[in-house]
C-alpha cells in the first residue's frame, strides 16, 4: 500500500466517513460524519443542477432486452453487470440487470414522454446508486462496486449543436462545482478507446491525488443520436417531420468526496471546506471547577449568535474529557473553525479562534459582533484551501519534448506530463506502453509546426498523460 492510500484508509476509519468492513468487496457503509459531507457535496450539486435540469428517481432494475438494446453500450458493460435471475424461489423468465448506469433504463421512457419540438430540451438527473462488478483493484469511494453516490444527468435537444453546445454547457456547470469543493481538474477530449461506451466523445474531468495519480472525477459525453436511434426517441418538428433526437449524459460519483478528502486532508487528519465540513465552528470551553458555569454561557452564547445570525452549523463541545483531546479529534476531523473559551479570556474580552488550514490561531475581541469576523474568517479558509490545492496541482502539470523525458518525469515524480501528440491511435498506444501511462485525453491546442513526440508526423493536439487509478 502507498503511502497514501494509507492515509486515506487511516482517515476514513479514524474520521468516520465509511467503514470498509462490511462483507462484500467494495461496497462499504457510510457512517455519521461522512453521511454529513456527502449531505453537504449533494446540496451544493443540487442547488446547480436544479437551475436548469428536473430530478427524477428510475427503478434499479433493468430488464435484460433493454440493456441488451443497445450494442456498443451493452458490449462496454456486460463484464460489469450484476444480474438478478431469481425472485424467491422462481426463477425469472427475463434476467433483471442492476443498472451500472440509467442509459437503458431512462431512454424506453424517454421515448414515450418525448413528441414534439416544443417538448425539447429535456434534462433530467437522478442522484442513485449503481453497481459495476469492477475487475480492477477496488478502493473505497474511488473504485467500488456499489457506487452510492452516482449523479447522473441525461438530455435531449432538437439539434447537433445544441447538444454540443450542452455539453460546454455540463463542463462549466460541473466547473463551478468542482470549483466550490476547491478541488482542481484539467479537462480534456478522452480518446476514442476510452470513451463512454456508445457515446460520440468523451469529456472527462481528472485531478491529482497526493501519491499523483491522476482521478476521472466526473465525464460529460454527447451521445450524439445513437441510443435515440436505438430506443426510437423522436420528436415532430415545426414542418411535421420526424426525428430523432441528440442526446448528451454527464456523471460524478463518490469519487469527488474521495478527492475532497485526499487533495485537501494533511498529516493531521481531514480538512473540510467549510461549505462541505459537518460543523464550520466547533467550540470548546476550557473549564476549571470555579469557573465552568460562565465559561458555558459564554459559549452557548456565541454558538447561538453564529447559528441564528451568522446561518452556520455549530457543535458546542462540552463533553467531560480534556480539552486537547477535543482539539486532537477536530482536527482531525477537518473541522475548519475550533473557537476556544477560557476563563482569562472572558477576563480579557478575548476568544482564541483555531484556523484548521494553516493551523493557525487568531484572537477575536469577544462582546460586539462575533458573527462577522468568524463568516471572515471562515471565507479566508475557503480561498486558501482552494489556492493551496491549484498551486500544488499547477505544480504537478508539465510539458516534456520526448517520450523519454516523459517517462523520467512520470517514473520520478508522477503528476501529469504533456506534450504534442498526432492522435492516431496505434501511435498513442505504443506511447502508453513505452511510458508505463495511460493518456488522459487531448485539448485542442495545435503547435504551429509541432511534430508529434512519438512517430514524428504532424502533431495535432495537446496530449496529457498520467498514471491513473
Ligand atoms: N451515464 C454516464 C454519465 C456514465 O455512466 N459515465 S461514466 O461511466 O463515466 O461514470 C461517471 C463517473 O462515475 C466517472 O466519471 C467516474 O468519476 C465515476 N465512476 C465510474 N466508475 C466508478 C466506480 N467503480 N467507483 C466510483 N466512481 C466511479
Ligand atoms: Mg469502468
Ligand atoms: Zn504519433
Amino acid at each position: 500500500m502507498s503511502e497514501f492510500s494509507e492515509w486515506f484508509h487511516k482517515i476514513l476509519e479514524e474520521a468516520e466517513i465509511i467503514d470498509i468492513r462490511y462483507p462484500i468487496k467494495g461496497m462499504h457503509v457510510w457512517m455519521p460524519q461522512g453521511f454529513k459531507i456527502r449531505k453537504n457535496v449533494l446540496n451544493i450539486l443540487r442547488d446547480i443542477l436544479d437551475e436548469e435540469h428536473e430530478e427524477v428517481l428510475f427503478p434499479l432494475l433493468i430488464p435484460e432486452d433493454e440493456l441488451a438494446k443497445e450494442g456498443i453500450h451493452v458490449k462496454g458493460f456486460e463484464s460489469e453487470v450484476y444480474w438478478i435471475t431469481h425472485g424467491g424461489l422462481t426463477q425469472l423468465n427475463k434476467k433483471l440487470a442492476l443498472r451500472p448506469t440509467s442509459e437503458t433504463a431512462m431512454y424506453p421512457m424517454f421515448s414515450l414522454w418525448v413528441r414534439s419540438h416544443t417538448d425539447l430540451p429535456l434534462k433530467y438527473y437522478q442522484i442513485v446508486n449503481t453497481f459495476r462488478y469492477e475487475t480492477k483493484h477496488t478502493r473505497p469511494l474511488i473504485r467500488v462496486r456499489e457506487i452510492t453516490t452516482f449523479k447522473e444527468a441525461h438530455t435531449m435537444h432538437c439539434t447537433k449543436k445544441e447538444a454540443e453546445e450542452q455539453v460546454i454547457t455540463a463542463l462549466e456547470l460541473y466547473k463551478r462545482f468542482f470549483d466550490s469543493l476547491g478541488i482542481p481538474y484539467v479537462i480534456t477530449r478522452r480518446p476514442v478507446w476510452d470513451k463512454f461506451p456508445g457515446a460520440d466523445y468523451t469529456m472527462a474531468f481528472d485531478t491529482i491525488l497526493p501519491d499523483g495519480k491522476t482521478l476521472q472525477i466526473g465525464t460529460v459525453h454527447n451521445l450524439g443520436q445513437t441510443f435515440a436511434r436505438t430506443f426510437d426517441i423522436t420528436y415532430e418538428t415545426a414542418s411535421g417531420d420526424h426525428e430523432y433526437v441528440y442526446q448528451t449524459c454527464y456523471g460524478l460519483s463518490d469519487r469527488v468526496i474521495a478527492s475532497l478528502i485526499g487533495i485537501h486532508g494533511d498529516e493531521k487528519g481531514l480538512c473540510l471546506p467549510p461549505d462541505v465540513a459537518p460543523y464550520q465552528v466547533v467550540i470548546v470551553p476550557i473549564i476549571f471547577k470555579e469557573a465552568g458555569e460562565e465559561v458555558l454561557k459564554y459559549c452557548e452564547d456565541i454558538k447561538d449568535a453564529l447559528e441564528k445570525r451568522g446561518n452556520l452549523k455549530v457543535y458546542l463541545d462540552d463533553r467531560d474529557i480534556r480539552a486537547g483531546k477535543k482539539f486532537y479529534e477536530w482536527e482531525m476531523r477537518g473541522i475548519p473553525v475550533r473557537i476556544e473559551l477560557g476563563p482569562r479570556d472572558i477576563q480579557n474580552k478575548n476568544m482564541v479562534v483555531f484556523r484548521r488550514d494553516n493551523l493557525e490561531k487568531e484572537i477575536l475581541s469577544l462582546g460586539d459582533d462575533v458573527v462577522t469576523p468568524v463568516k471572515e474568517i471562515l471565507n479566508k479558509i475557503k480561498s486558501n484551501m482552494k489556492n493551496k490545492a491549484e498551486e500544488i496541482f499547477n505544480q504537478n502539470i508539465v510539458s516534456v519534448k520526448t517520450v523519454q523525458a516523459a517517462k523520467e518525469h512520470i517514473e520520478k515524480h508522477r503528476g501529469i506530463v504533456y506534450f504534442y501528440w498526432c492522435g492516431e491511435e496505434d501511435c498513442g498506444k505504443d506511447l502508453e506502453e513505452k511510458v508505463h501511462v495511460d493518456i488522459l485525453g487531448v485539448q485542442e491546442e495545435y503547435p504551429e509546426e509541432g511534430k508529434c513526440i512519438n512517430c514524428g508526423s504532424n502533431a495535432k493536439y495537446k496530449t496529457l498523460i498520467s498514471k491513473t487509478y
